[in-house]
């Protein structure tokens, strides 16, 4: 079978309350509109037809990876499970990253955060951006962000200016958990990610720039769902303090112009 057009991957560790009506709602949204198909033509509304949905179960202790083989899509092929050992989210995106045949291949939170219609908006930065980052803050200002609890956006303001600072400079909203990559950007970034706390997000957009590719930010809608897996405390304050210290460490050495003897590209 021809690539398909586009790849949806799922990070998913012990989703089993949330991923099966995340799933309900996203394929019935890809079958509603006539998404699906494999005769490579384009879908009515900027979607193509050809999309593959891998959900990567990051060594789940309940049902998450029942929960996928029992779907009709999984028979059917629209749907494929990717099991790896339990490693963070940001060792599951990379798996799946890795993986995903897509020519695009974006990424989404299993809890379906980001409702599945935004993918057309990823699709179509995609036409002419190597990299499309979702972003709850909207051009007007608002932000998305304001359904969290008042703690969540307390850490996610101290995130943010320490990996502004230090790491990714003027990105507004570094760790909506909806982006997108043209697919021999995704081989080259996720091969070279390293860190696998959720500040791989960071370090994946560090590396877009570095290598010299064209990353744009693109404003999409989003609702706090209940049922987070994260757990803050002093652990993982700690975690999330190192990795975003070691980014810039970690991928030191020549850039894009270096790499492939030419110019770097604009972004
Ligand atoms: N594979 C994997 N996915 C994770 C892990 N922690 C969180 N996720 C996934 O990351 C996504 C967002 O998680 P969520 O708990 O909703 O985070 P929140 O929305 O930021 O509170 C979901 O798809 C989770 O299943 C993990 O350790 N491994
Ligand atoms: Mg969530």
């Amino acid at each position: 079978m021809s690539a398909p057009a586009l790849s949806l991957v799922l990070p998913a560790y012990n989703e089993e309350a949330r991923l099966g009506s995340a799933l309900d709602e996203l394929f019935g949204y890809l079958h509603r509109r006539g998404r699906l198909g494999r005769d490579g033509r384009a879908g009515a509304a900027g979607l193509p037809l050809e999309i593959e949905v891998l959900v990567v179960d990051d060594g789940s202790t309940d049902r998450t990876g029942e929960i996928v083989r029992q779907r009709a899509e999984f028979a059917s092929g629209e749907l494929a499970l990717l099991t790896v050992p339990h490693g963070g989210k940001g060792s599951a995106v990379r798996a799946g990253m890795l993986a995903a045949k897509g020519d695009l291949i974006v990424f989404a939170d299993a809890d379906m955060a980001t409702p599945p219609d935004e993918l057309v908006v990823i699709v179509q930065a995609l036409q002419t951006a190597d990299a499309a980052y979702g972003s709850r803050i909207q051009p007007d200002g608002s932000d998305m962000r304001a359904s969290q609890p008042i703690w969540r956006r307390v850490l996610g303001k101290t995130f943010h200016a320490l990996a502004s600072w230090w790491v990714v400079g003027p990105v507004d909203d570094t760790q909506c958990g909806f982006k997108g990559f043209k697919r021999d950007v995704a081989r080259d970034v996720f091969a070279r990610q390293r860190v696998t706390s959720i500040v791989f997000d960071v370090e994946v957009i560090y590396l877009v720039r570095q290598r010299g590719y064209r990353g744009v930010v693109v404003p999409i809608h989003w609702g706090d769902r209940r049922g987070s897996r994260m757990h803050p405390g002093p652990r993982l304050a700690l975690r999330v303090a190192w990795d975003l210290i070691r980014v810039p460490l970690l991928h030191r050495g020549p850039g894009p112009a270096a790499r492939d003897g030419g110019q770097p590209r604009p972004g």
